[in-house]
């Protein structure tokens, strides 16, 4: 909290001025912070970086964040990483604000780690049921009408996955992290089809990647003719290798893994091709041994990262929880938060753009005392679906699958402010 503007009283005038800035900006009561026994030196003194000039332009070419925030970064899980080209690492949603992921923060997974590849030497084939095979090269596409321009949430199946049996990895990077919301451009699926002409028995495609894991998946016609993308561009600038670059498939709502990288083929068929990804993975065991296949929508789901295990509340008074929800189904409608583990909810203020089948960000002004917290998130959205308990859903689906677990995520806030993954039974 800032300090007292009267307290201070040397060089007065500087800080007054600097404080009433923000006292005007927050605008919301505060808590009174103790008055300063000694003058301010971070106001009365002349700092380092203001004695010296700083670099000048051209000094950083291509920007990279502050040297104070290094410990922003993706993290990965040692006993999830058998090897490093087939494995993933995390996002850290708890140090991120907005429905943006920037770039360099996005959550990656390999099956075969990040295919290096020149652009000139990339082609995208169009084979199959089709009147005329086609192959595209990146120029061709950027010469393509009907460009697009989307932001879109690509969560892995398996996000949370590690969550079903109980409450495991202490942080929403961890139980979470495996979500990235990204603005994207390129051609509508639809219109590279229509170029190459569906002959009338086609149903399915599958769409493959150039890196070494050869990665396929089978894709409903329907869903490629309705928003499926091919995209060269992430926010703004040429996608990043360890996402694709130059080219990905976008299936916006729909389990990641269908969101090819490194895309270099679709070949369109009358029916699914039953290949690895979809036999040995991504099929969910029920607990009476059946399985649930094709399992591609992602349902609502929620979840507070701030506070959160790896950002605990260090202060008493006012506070401000936020958190994402998201939903492959549609927009999200409303957000409700509980302090004390499901029993009473508040409905959350959504802030910035609520956008279909995008991240969407929610907060919730609140005063801390000092008591136990149990911080729970529910998404709606605007189908009426409602996000599941965990127990909820283990009584449907069990505790054989990793995947698809949207289930409500509990945090414990202790007295002291240290934060922990719980569930509540
Ligand atoms: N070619 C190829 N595409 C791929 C993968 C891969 O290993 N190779 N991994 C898939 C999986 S399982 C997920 S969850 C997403 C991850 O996308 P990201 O690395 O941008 O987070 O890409 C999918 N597309
Ligand atoms: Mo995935």
């Amino acid at each position: 909290m800032p300090r007292e503007i009267a307290t201070l009283n040397r060089r007065g005038f500087l800080a007054a001025t600097g404080l009433a800035g923000a006292g005007v900006v927050a605008g919301t009561p505060r808590a009174s912070a103790a008055p300063p026994a000694a003058p301010e030196p971070l106001i009365t003194d002349v700092q380092d970086w203001a004695r010296t000039l700083g670099d000048g332009v051209q000094a950083r070419p291509y920007g990279s964040p502050s040297q104070f925030e290094k410990h922003v970064v993706r993290r990965d899980v040692e006993w999830l990483t058998a090897s490093r080209e087939s494995s993933v690492n995390f996002t850290p949603l708890h140090e991120l604000d907005g429905i943006i992921t920037p770039s360099g923060l996005c959550f990656e997974r390999h099956h075969g780690g990040i295919a290096e590849i020149d652009p000139a030497k990339h082609r995208l084939m169009i084979n199959g049921l089709v009147d005329k095979p086609m192959v595209f090269t990146l120029d061709d596409l950027k010469r393509f009408p009907g460009r697009v321009n989307r932001a879109y949430f690509l969560e892995c199946a398996a996000n949370s996955g590690m969550e079903w049996r109980g409450a495991q990895l202490n942080g929403c990077q961890f139980t979470h992290g495996m979500v990235h919301n990204v603005w994207y451009s390129g051609i509508p699926l639809k219109s590279l089809l229509d170029e190459a002409g569906l002959r009338t028995n086609a149903k399915w495609l599958l769409a493959e990647g150039a890196d070494s894991s050869g990665m396929t998946r089978s894709i409903p016609l329907d869903k490629a003719l309705k928003d499926c993308l091919v995209v060269w561009t992430m926010n703004g600038e040429m996608l990043r290798p360890e996402q694709g670059y130059p080219l990905r498939l976008v299936v916006p709502g729909w389990e990641g893994n269908m969101w090819v990288k490194w895309l270099r083929r679709i070949e369109v068929g009358d029916q699914p091709w039953h290949h690895r990804e979809e036999t040995s993975k991504y099929t969910d065991l029920l607990a009476d041994g059946r399985s649930r296949r094709f399992t591609f929508i992602m349902d609502a789901k929620s979840v507070v990262t701030n506070p959160s295990p790896q950002a605990p509340l260090r202060h008493k008074g006012p506070n401000v929880l936020t958190g994402l929800a998201w939903s492959g189904r549609g927009a999200i409608k409303r957000v409700d938060v509980s302090l004390d583990g499901g029993r009473n909810w508040r409905t959350a203020r959504i802030d910035g753009p609520v956008m279909p089948l995008s991240l969407t960000r929610f907060y919730v002004d609140f005063d801390w005392n000092g008591q136990e917290l149990m911080i729970q998130s529910r998404a709606m959205d605007e189908t009426g679906y409602v996000q599941p308990t965990k127990d909820e859903l283990r009584r449907v689906r069990g505790t054989n699958s990793i995947y698809h677990n949207n289930g409500i995520q509990t945090w414990l806030v202790r007295p002291n402010g240290e934060t922990e993954n719980v569930e509540v039974g």
